[in-house]
């Protein structure tokens, strides 16, 4: 009897040093807090790694936060991380957070990154010549709409995202933009042309769940430069900036606030591992886009279909 008390009792101080140790592996029991913003592979993402985080025993908290607000709230601290830096959106406000202090770049995923006017694969048989820029230019009436005025229609994201407002005109194109409130608008959208076939035009990115079930294409405007930025008398308009498109294979990076290698290390040595590729953020988008899974539950299928993919960040010796 006593042996057996006393066998009980070691194997629960046994238990518990395991989690003490997880605890002290993850160097504090203060919650690292994932920003999510309003588009599903960033919102699974987030809920991924958060849950990987937990299997080495750490403490994660979500919390919604304005997707440019976000670098200024890792560089002060308010939120841990940023998994999906992509270049087009989010490179100016990055930067000048990095140019501030007290965020840090922590690597850069596989995954190549478009963000773009785009069009499902049917509308290239409605406009001769994309996807050129200046053929899209010149159908302009096709993608009209009964309260353009005659002008082409180009569906935006959600103004959050800080486009580039100056190009339509820059470019001298018979073009108005409307912004879409959501992501799940401009899916709503898109939806609702392609059934009837209709000219469309709108943002859209990759990696996307709409790489593998829309095909389409990304206009080609003239090819992004900094200098076009900055230098109006660079580019096919000698007398306006943004004359040019976003980035054709943009970053997509990993930011963390710069106490995390310190406060909580071993969770800051599996984020600079981590390595999401083009089809691992399409698949995420897709769960939630498509199957309409909820995020958290995309993150768990995700973890658990991909094992080989994320085990050695956890736990390789190197
Ligand atoms: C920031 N986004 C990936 C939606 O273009």
């Amino acid at each position: 009897m006593k042996k057996v008390t006393l066998l009980a009792a070691s194997s629960i101080a046994a238990l518990s040093m395991a989690s003490t140790a997880w605890a002290e592996g993850c160097g504090s029991d203060e919650a690292i807090v994932i920003p999510t913003h309003n588009w599903s592979s960033q919102i699974v993402m987030s809920h991924v790694v958060g849950q990987l985080f937990e299997k080495i025993g750490c403490t994660v908290e979500y919390t919604s936060t304005d997707s440019q607000a976000v670098y200024e709230a890792v560089r002060i601290g308010d939120a841990t991380i940023e998994l999906e830096v992509w270049e087009g959106s989010f490179a100016t406000s990055f930067n000048t957070a990095l140019d501030k202090g007290g965020i840090i770049d922590a690597g850069t995923h596989s995954a190549v990154t478009r963000e773009e006017w785009w069009y499902p694969s049917y509308v290239e048989e409605l406009c001769p010549g994309l996807p050129d820029w200046e053929a899209l230019a010149a159908c302009s009436d096709k993608f009209a709409r009964p309260d353009s005025g005659g002008k082409g229609v180009y569906i935006d994201g959600p103004v959050e995202w800080l486009h580039d407002t100056k190009r339509v005109e820059a470019l001298g194109m018979n073009f108005v933009t409307v912004n879409v409130g959501s992501a799940a608008a401009l899916w709503a959208e898109l939806e609702s042309a392609a059934k009837r076939k209709e000219p469309i035009v709108m943002f859209n990115w990759s990696p996307n769940f709409t790489d593998a079930l829309y095909g389409g294409a990304f206009i080609e405007f003239p090819a992004f430069d900094e200098k076009c930025k900055v230098d109006a008398s660079w580019g096919v308009n000698p007398d306006m900036t943004n004359d040019c498109g976003s980035p054709a294979g943009g970053y997509l990076k990993k930011a963390a606030y710069y106490e995390m290698p310190v406060k909580w290390p071993a969770a800051y040595k599996v984020l600079t591992r981590i390595d999401f590729d083009t089809n691992n953020v399409g698949t995420m988008a897709m769960y939630v886009d498509i199957d309409e899974m909820e995020h958290a539950d995309a993150a768990a299928k995700w973890i658990e279909e991909n094992e080989e993919v994320w085990s050695p960040w956890l736990y390789a010796s190197q």
